[in-house]
């Protein structure tokens, strides 16, 4: 009787060979998201990542990158992304821009986005001797605004609770200033009549230019977050909606609880719904519960720029942002599905702004807005990390001189691309208390990318601690 080809000893072998190799591929995989406000240098950090990634043969640029280290990278190279829905993240592009004679940075995105590496390495130490001692690593870096992650407190909120906070947020005075023509058309519609979709559309509209102009003043509180970075519901009559006041709820004799049927109010009501279960709960049903590590990047810098309401106003968005990573029993997420993220930095970027004294601050400073929801974090049993990086480092320090004392200073290129050399000054601990801000401004500088070498990795401050911290354990 012939015996089944399967049954050859050497097939027996490969068989197990196989086996273990699917065992290994189990692992050998990793969904790193990338998030941030806007603005917060995440087209910059998974430029530099993939970059520095594809170049890492130069050990110099990551001494602190385990796998580089101990010359156990063979190569890095893109591959097709899983999710053929998404934007593929614009990588050559960027490069591209970066790489002109005049230098100029990545052009900012708005929406989600994906990119997928394969990495293969040489095993620390081989399994068996019969198996080969390359493997590969699948990094899959995703790319979304965290604009979209301020909208999931909603999920807790109806339409009635929405409209309060919002009135609260409203009466900011400064934001109450700028939401005088939304305040105005609101106050001439009634919620009573039969819904008229163009009117809710047009007054949507004003609310939304609201929140843009809101964002420019320096505010990032901002909701509902679609309304700031629509992505592809540009227009869509789902984010035609808006919170009311209790003074027209009054004038008007309006009870949300029991609105007319098919008025303004009924349709304000329900499409507030629809953007809860269709929009916001999918991004985190379809997307944010397979992220398995994540970054969160910071501009505190940019915000100690535009002053104590900007400063203040984002450690408000920033305890609202990290609701999504604290998976205690009473979260939302929690009755959602089981998220599983292990593993969470915070970066504060565009590091190079400030003179290298200066970093141990910038991370203090962070440390100091986080200090709270973190707390939470850490009890949840993921393992967090904060840090001050430049994904594309655009200056050099060195030493000036200031009424005849050396003082450490910045050389770069100015926005305008012509060559400076500055003290920025010193990054504070903590929020300074708001008397100081009305005597001192901070004025840490915008900088022009720097010239590219064609054939080195971009320069960068401590991308390879941050891909240490992401990666070595999956690259053993
Ligand atoms: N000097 C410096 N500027 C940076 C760095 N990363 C980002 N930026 C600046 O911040 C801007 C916004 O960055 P971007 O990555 O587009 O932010 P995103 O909106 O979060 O994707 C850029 O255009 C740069 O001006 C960095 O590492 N160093
Ligand atoms: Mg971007």
């Amino acid at each position: 009787m012939q015996t089944s080809f399967l049954n050859h000893p050497s097939m027996q072998y490969s068989k197990q060979k196989l086996k273990l190799s699917a065992a290994r591929l189990v692992n050998n995989h990793v969904n790193l998201a990338v998030t941030g406000l806007s603005g917060s240098g995440k087209t910059a950090f998974i430029t530099s990542l993939v970059n520095q990634l594809i170049e890492a043969n130069e050990i110099s640029h990551l001494p602190f990158f385990s796998v580089v280290r101990e010359s156990r990278l063979v190569g890095v190279k893109r591959d097709v992304q899983p999710d053929l829905t998404f934007r593929r993240f614009a990588y050559e592009d960027a490069m591209t821009k970066l790489n002109q004679t005049s230098p100029e940075w990545p052009s900012s995105t708005k929406g989600i986005s994906q990119v997928r590496l394969k990495i293969k390495y040489k095993k620390s130490k081989g399994l068996s001797k019969y198996l080969t001692e390359d493997a590969t690593l699948t990094l899959d870096i995703t790319d979304y605004p965290g604009e979209w992650l301020l909208d999931l407190p909603l999920l807790n909120m109806d339409y009635i609770q929405w409209s309060k906070h919002c009135q609260c947020e409203l009466n900011d005075p400064i934001r109450h200033d700028l939401a005088a023509s939304f305040c105005n058309a609101l106050s001439n519609l009634d919620l009573n009549a039969k819904s008229d979709e163009l009117a809710l559309q047009k007054i949507a509209e004003l609310y939304s230019q609201y929140l843009l102009t809101c964002q420019k003043r320096g505010y990032q509180l901002l909701q509902p977050g679609r309304f700031i970075l629509p992505g592809e519901l540009n227009g869509a009559p789902i984010l035609h909606f808006f919170p009311v006041t209790d003074i027209q709820l009054e004038q008007q004799g309006i009870d949300l609880n029991k609105p007319i049927k098919d008025s303004n109010a009924d349709l304000l009501i329900k499409r507030f719904k629809h953007y809860k279960f269709q929009i916001v709960q999918p991004f985190y049903k379809d997307h944010f519960k397979g992220f398995d590590r994540q970054v969160v990047l910071v501009d505190c810098l940019s915000a100690l720029n535009r002053g104590y309401h900007s400063y203040q106003d984002l450690q408000k968005a920033l305890d609202w942002l990290m609701g999504s990573f604290q998976y205690g029993s009473s979260n939302i997420l929690n009755r959602l599905f089981q998220p599983k993220i292990d593993k969470l930095v915070f970066a504060a970027s565009k590091a190079d702004h400030i003179t290298p004294d200066q970093q141990t601050n910038l991370v203090k400073l962070l440390d100091s807005m986080l200090h709270s929801a973190r707390k939470q974090i850490q009890f949840d049993g993921v393992s967090t990390e904060s840090t001050a990086v430049s994904a594309i480092c655009a200056s050099k320090p060195g030493i000036g001189q200031l009424n005849g004392e050396k003082i450490p200073v910045l050389q770069g290129r100015n926005a305008q691309g012509v060559a400076i050399t500055l003290f920025p000054g010193e990054v504070p601990q903590s929020c300074p208390s708001p008397e100081f801000w009305k005597q001192q401004q901070f004025e840490f500088p915008k900088l022009s990318p720097p010239q590219m070498n064609i054939d080195h990795a971009l320069p960068h401050i401590r991308m390879d601690q941050v891909l240490d911290f992401l990666l070595a354990d999956k690259l053993t």
